[in-house]
């Protein structure tokens, strides 16, 4: 209700503090400030800092400590290893059985989509807004997820890089990366060749059938030695899709149990080279040139808490590791 003050006062309204505050409320929907502009942009309490984000901005990796709760690890970590007991059930091969690289790990890719229990950890709104600060982009969408168990007795992950084996044309790409009981040495914790998303390499280690980058003889990480990283449990670390990096072996009897989100920002197109097939682009038919925008990839930053995306129809035909595979 508006109270005059004469003729040629504005209005003062009494009401304003509460008409303010609703309609904030009503715009943000949390206690936090956000602001959607018309120009895209967004303004929400930052979750890294300045020094975080240099140290990934300069290093091409970051581990961002206690960024998931106990109860989160709990939660997730137990509805991950139903999915990869699921998608593996027909899989009885011993380690020694199977392919070089999958003695590294177990690889069960959008777990997000045939799992609804998982989905809340694959848009999990805390890691994907750090991950699109990392990466300075107001926008990210998920090119997958996927849960990489190491066995006891795994082998190492061979050091690479993993921009070329997407065909995104631009490089705006970076992985979260959470073990459940953390990871360390001894577990198959990372190691990241500081600095080299900015080598510029272009080759492809193709660590499906070979060794991948020579560390120390080879030109690619320029003789720069690996950074290990050993995490903790709520711990996720983040790196660069041009960064170059590797996993320990797991040297104990326990599976190093790790899933993986996998960002791009939103407005990414695919690579022109239309025989780099990947069913992230084929699935939704997405033309070489054309912006990658489908229900494969959803939006996952921003995205309002707790408002998950539908699943896509199942790949078709049927596609090892991703969801509803199974063998012939
Ligand atoms: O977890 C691993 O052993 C390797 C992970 C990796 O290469 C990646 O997330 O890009």
């Amino acid at each position: 209700m508006p109270l005059f003050f004469g003729a040629g006062f504005r209005a003062l309204d009494v009401f304003l503090p509460v008409r303010f505050a609703v309609f904030f409320l009503a715009i943000v929907g949390t206690p936090f400030p956000r602001i959607h502009s018309g120009c895209g942009l967004y303004w929400v309490m930052p979750l890294t800092t300045d020094e975080q984000r240099k140290f990934f901005d300069e290093r091409g990796y970051l581990v961002v400590r206690g960024l998931l709760a106990p109860v989160e690890i709990a939660r997730f970590g137990a509805a991950v290893d139903r999915a990869v007991a699921a998608r593996c059930a027909h899989d009885q091969r011993s380690l020694e059985e199977r392919s070089r690289y999958e003695q590294s790990f177990r690889q069960c890719i959008n777990l997000w989509e045939d799992f609804a229990d998982v989905r809340p950890l694959s848009f999990h709104a805390k890691i994907a807004q750090t991950a699109a600060e990392l990466l300075d982009q107001p926008a990210l969408r998920l090119w997958h997820d996927q849960a990489l168990y190491k066995e006891g007795g795994g082998r190492a992950t061979d050091p690479h890089h993993d921009q070329p084996y997407w065909p995104l044309a631009e490089a705006n790409t970076i992985t979260a990366w959470i073990a459940f009981d953390g990871a360390d040495h001894e577990t198959g914790c990372m190691g990241y060749v500081p600095g080299s998303h900015r080598f510029g390499v272009r080759k492809f280690a193709n660590i499906f059938t070979e060794a991948g980058f020579d560390l120390e003889k080879g030109e690619e990480a320029r003789g720069v030695p690996p950074e290990f990283a050993p995490v903790q449990a709520g711990d996720v670390a983040f790196h660069h899709g041009m960064t170059i990096h590797l996993a320990r072996a797991n040297q104990t009897q326990r599976t190093r149990r790790v899933h993986t989100m996998i960002y791009f920002a939103d407005g990414s197109t695919r690579k022109a080279n239309a025989k780099h097939r990947h069913p992230s682009v084929d699935r939704a038919g997405i033309e070489p040139g054309a912006p990658v925008r489908s229900a494969v990839t959803p939006i996952a930053w921003p995205r309002a808490a707790g408002d998950l995306p539908e699943p896509p129809p199942p790949p078709e035909p049927r596609i090892p590791g991703w969801p509803s595979w199974e063998p012939a």
